[in-house]
């Protein structure tokens, strides 16, 4: 039987984002870490109900237990770092597109208040864990999660993250958190993919309501 969860292919090449992020930092994080949480999620969930379950929901039928924390980490973890990915693009970061940056004034006063809070939020994420951008009802908000916990559990939608375990930084910038931080959010964070995601979280509620 084929496993049923498989490792996405990566958005871009994986020197695409150097200066930024090294090749050697992609193929370590992508082609080890990400690669091996998709590796044990088959493992743990073979001949379980969950094999049978799209990620979301092995996400949702595992979050909070005891007993399911191992699935729930390796299929969070797949989740947040497949998300990841498409959060970055060669050549973006810096200020948003307008649809978006009317909502990010709306929430936060402006971009520059935005991406202080953002980056102080991801520097200050203590051990592992991510920093995210949602909506969550009418308001963007930014979350800090705490290793492969995900916003997609906690009423939010997720229109970028950052992932700031060690293995996401250490190569390029040692222990220089702060400085991998505002690289990824001049240089990296694709507006287009969380616009993208924006509409979703809109369309979706709308269906709900
Ligand atoms: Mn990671």
């Amino acid at each position: 039987m084929p496993a049923p969860f498989q490792l996405p292919p990566l958005p871009w090449d994986e020197s695409a984002l150097e200066p930024v992020i090294s090749a050697r930092t992609i193929g370590l994080h992508y082609g080890k870490h990400h690669a091996t949480y998709v590796k044990k999620l088959n493992e743990l969930v073979a001949g379980t109900r969950y094999a049978d379950m799209p990620l979301e929901q092995v996400i949702a039928a595992t979050v909070g237990s005891e007993e399911t924390k191992k699935i729930f980490n390796n299929a969070a973890q797949a989740w947040n770092h497949t998300f990841f990915w498409s959060c970055l693009k060669p050549r973006a970061g810096g200020e948003p597109p307008k649809v978006i940056a009317k909502r990010i004034e709306e929430s936060f006063g402006g971009y520059a208040q935005f991406k202080e809070k953002f980056s102080q939020t991801a520097v200050d994420t203590f051990g592992s864990g991510w920093a995210w951008l949602v909506a969550r009802g009418d308001k963007l908000e930014i979350l800090s999660t705490a290793n492969a916990a995900t916003p997609i559990t906690m009423g939010a939608m997720p229109l970028l993250a950052i992932d700031v375990w060690e293995h996401a930084y250490y190569i390029d910038y040692e222990n220089r958190r702060p400085e991998f931080v505002d690289a990824v959010i001049d240089r990296l964070l694709d507006w287009s993919f969380a616009t993208e995601q924006l509409e979703k979280a809109y369309s979706g509620q709308r269906k709900a309501a």
